[in-house]
């Protein structure tokens, strides 16, 4: 069960956590029309900081856009309400998912006249592949589900629908044993996971696929980038094999949700123990994200000023 806060932002209001309900009928609830973000705040010691809030701001207009939703508020006021969700809810580090979607009023695939709405809200949420997946990875598998085709769902919206494809490459791996999916491109190359990006490290070299293999954009993959880059080691996007993975020296995955994870082994090839350069960038990221590092100081939001 969640573990629940006191509200949620509702359409421009806070309301009580159990009021926070939408009609049977509502457009999204039917044909998966939403668009969404996770986003994260953090404890830091100058208070509760959110992630690169204004990135993920832009991701859910941008996803908007892609299905022609029109966002019945700017960037402005939804930056202010995710603060003030944050603020009025009193924890000091959450999850946060903005959630944009086509509510009561019309049924039937076109979604142009159904009305959009928007809500925001928060939960003390851990990391989402565990601690032990942190502290040691985790055991991948490859599915047997494919990642969408461009032409087909386009993988640079955060669509809620399309998420379907996400929980049938999940279950398959759970049901297997296994503690997550990594999905395939149509044309076979790796893309990314249920709800993170993929990177494998060969030779002291950082590659993770492109969006082209339909990986979201992802706003913890450019952390790792910077991160990366900081630090001096070569960061390549390009397509990856499954066999790539396999004989990988390392591996990870990243997301809001999940974090930088350390991968075990892939398909049962062992891969063994995080390596150096996935501590290094695993340790780095939880310091920006503490706000322990200045050099990331632009990435963080004090909700208390
Ligand atoms: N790929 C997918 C398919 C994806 O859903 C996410 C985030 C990522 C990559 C990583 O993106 P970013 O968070 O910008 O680094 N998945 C979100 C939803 C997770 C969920 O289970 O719900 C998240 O991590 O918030």
């Amino acid at each position: 069960m969640l573990e629940t806060v006191e509200k949620i932002w509702m359409d421009g209001e806070f309301v009580d956590w159990a009021d926070a309900k939408i009609h049977v009928l509502t457009h999204t609830l039917h044909y998966g029309s939403g668009v969404f973000e996770g986003v994260r705040a953090y404890e830091t010691a100058r208070g509760p900081a959110i992630f690169r809030l204004k990135e993920h701001i832009d991701r859910l207009f941008d996803s908007a856009k892609i299905y022609m939703m029109d966002i019945p508020f700017t960037r402005e006021e939804l930056t202010e309400a995710t603060i003030e969700t944050v603020r009025v809810n009193n924890v000091e580090s959450c999850y946060i998912r903005p959630l944009v979607y086509l509510g009561y009023g019309v049924m039937g695939l076109n979604p142009l006249p159904a009305p959009v709405q928007v809500s925001i809200a928060a939960w003390p949420w851990e990391s989402y592949l565990g601690e032990d997946g942190l502290a040691h990875g985790v055991r991948m598998k490859i599915s047997s589900w494919k990642r969408h085709d461009p032409n087909i769902m386009p993988p640079a919206a955060k669509g809620t629908g399309m998420y379907m494809n996400s929980s049938l490459a999940k279950v398959e791996a759970i049901k297997a044993g296994y503690d997550e999916a990594i999905m395939l491109s149509p044309q076979g190359y790796v893309s990314e996971c249920t709800g993170e990006n993929i990177f494998v490290v060969r030779h002291g070299r950082i590659i993770t696929p492109p969006v082209t293999a339909g990986a979201l954009e992802g706003i913890t993959q450019s952390s790792v980038r910077r991160i990366a880059e900081d630090l001096g080691i070569p960061y390549e996007v390009g397509n990856i094999l499954r066999s790539d993975l396999y004989v990988a020296d390392e591996a990870f995955l990243s997301g809001t949700a999940a974090e930088v994870v350390p991968v075990r082994s892939v398909d049962d090839r062992e891969i063994g123990e995080p390596g150096p350069i996935t501590r290094a960038i695993q340790e780095i990221y939880f310091r920006a994200v503490k706000g322990e590092d200045d050099r990331y100081d632009d990435w963080l939001t004090y909700v208390r000023p």
